[in-house]
């Protein structure tokens, strides 16, 4: 629908910004702090771009308080960034590494001293090596409590100045790269163990939840869910009942989880036919019941565009991580969906889909169907960025981000509740996949996939954008 007036922003809304541990923190051993999955996968050859890794990232760890000045200086409301477990319990479940959560803490000061909101992830994807050598990590329910434990503990120590908490980042993308794409730790491609996985991941969610309110704690806590909308590529009504399929297997197949405790009854049935159930307990649906969010977390990035895929069409497709724009192979689920190219949006040069209108979509469908606040975690545009005497002229980035934020209002006019957007991502970082070459940052950081160089800092002009728009409060975009 179109509005006549548009609903301002709310006056405490969060413009933040976030990252994620292990791709700005570097020091990826020091002050006690134990190997995670993604240290190890980095080393295995021809896993990552250029082989690139996180043991320096961005150097956070020891620059944490330049990039809480920058963000002071422009503004910003809250920050989104991660606590790598293997900081906190680097050997063991048992011994707690006291200068890891001295790290964090020293980090949510700084972050408070200057008015700035710390939203604290608790996975972002780097388990701890040896809960998978133990016991194969989330394919054992001894995640559950052992998950539970690592959160209780952050929550009793920054339980008292953090009042925003999501569980797990992208719990689809780090369970369907890790055990079907094997692109991600574990590199294992076998849908039965993903689903096992899956279920997993979704009691330690509400399992962690649940322990938050049980030590009384007043914030907000939820997962952030990596949401992609299903668009048929036309009316034809087989394309249409494809985009069903997609949105119920990639999309409520795990909010519906989160947000209701069980599982779409369509694709629990598809998952019997082919034999993928998972091995479930009676008590599990109350535990999943009893651990629903406060708000659902989306990074929204782009849409997908399907059409019907028979039984025997295609299967997993190649996506693009060199950045050669036009390269990647689209895919599928045979009998389920396939995605096809979108001819109405343009395309990063890492073929996504650039389409603010799907954000809109995004949040009005999870409004609808689940009612649920809205944290915006994640959205932005990974590009290359030249610096050129000192500046970045990033004007693409400004469009990208001024048309999401717009979508964002837009949303909030047709009345969806949103509590804030964080961009992706603070400081430019490392891309799991794809290097440092494809950066988000409104912070340029002058490194690459050969060195680390200084790793100095420069203001992109998305930089300033951001910074008015805070001050203006959204009333400036176009
Ligand atoms: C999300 C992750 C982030 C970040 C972002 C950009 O899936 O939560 O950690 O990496 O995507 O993705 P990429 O780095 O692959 O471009």
């Amino acid at each position: 629908m179109q509005h006549k007036k548009m609903k301002d922003f709310p006056e405490d809304f969060l413009w933040g910004s976030a990252s994620a541990a292990y791709q700005v923190e570097g020091a990826w051993d020091e002050d006690g702090k134990g190997v995670s999955v993604w240290d190890t996968f980095v080393r295995l050859p021809g896993k990552t771009f250029k082989g690139t890794n996180g043991d320096v990232a961005v150097d956070h760890y020891h620059r944490f308080k330049e990039d809480v000045a920058l963000m002071a200086e422009q503004g910003l409301k809250a920050y989104r960034f991660s606590i790598a477990w293997s900081r906190i319990f680097p050997h063991n479940m048992q011994e707690v590494n006291e200068k890891g959560l001295q790290f964090y803490d020293d980090l949510i000061d700084e972050l408070l001293a200057n008015h700035i909101e710390p939203v604290v992830t608790l996975y972002h994807w780097d388990i701890p090596q040896y809960l998978q050598d133990e016991y194969l990590g989330w394919e054992s329910r001894q995640i559950i409590e052992d998950f539970t434990t690592y959160a209780e503990a952050v929550f009793r120590r920054y339980g008292d100045r953090v009042n925003y908490w999501v569980t797990l980042n992208e719990q689809n993308v780090f369970i369907s790269h890790g055990y079907l794409m094997a692109t991600h730790p574990p590199a294992v491609k076998d849908p039965k163990r993903m689903y096992q996985a899956n279920h997993h991941a979704n009691l330690a969610n509400a399992s962690a939840i649940k322990k938050y309110r049980s030590l009384g704690f007043q914030g907000k806590i939820g997962p952030s869910f990596a949401y992609s909308p299903g668009y048929p590529i036309d009316a034809r009504p087989e394309n249409v009942l494809a985009a069903e399929n997609f949105d119920e297997l990639n999309a409520y197949f795990w909010m519906d989880v989160y947000a209701k405790g069980e599982y779409p009854s369509v694709i629990w049935n598809w998952l019997e036919e082919n034999d993928l159930l998972p091995e479930t307990l009676p008590e599990d649906f109350e535990v999943l019941k009893a651990g629903k969010p406060d708000f659902m977390g989306v990074n929204y990035y782009q849409t997908a565009t399907v059409a019907a895929n028979p039984l025997d069409g295609v299967g997993i497709g190649t996506p693009n991580y060199s950045g050669e724009k036009g390269s990647t192979e689209r895919g599928g689920i045979p009998g389920v969906f396939k995605e096809v190219l979108n001819p109405f949006v343009e395309k990063t040069n890492w073929d996504w889909d650039i389409d603010p209108v799907g954000l809109r979509i995004a949040l009005r469908r999870i409004n609808s169907r689940y009612g649920l606040p809205i944290l915006i975690t994640e959205n932005g545009l990974g590009e290359y960025d030249k610096l050129e005497d000192g500046e970045i002229h990033d004007q693409y980035r400004i469009d990208y981000l001024n048309d999401h934020a717009k979508a964002v209002q837009e949303a909030i006019t047709d009345g969806v509740t949103v509590l804030g957007y964080c961009t992706w991502s603070y400081t430019d970082l490392l891309s799991w996949l794809n290097g440092y070459q494809k950066r988000y940052g409104f912070v340029y950081v002058d490194r690459d996939e050969d060195s680390p160089k200084e790793l100095k800092r420069y203001k992109k002009a998305s930089y300033y954008w951001y910074k008015e728009l805070i001050e203006k409060n959204g009333k400036n975009l176009k």
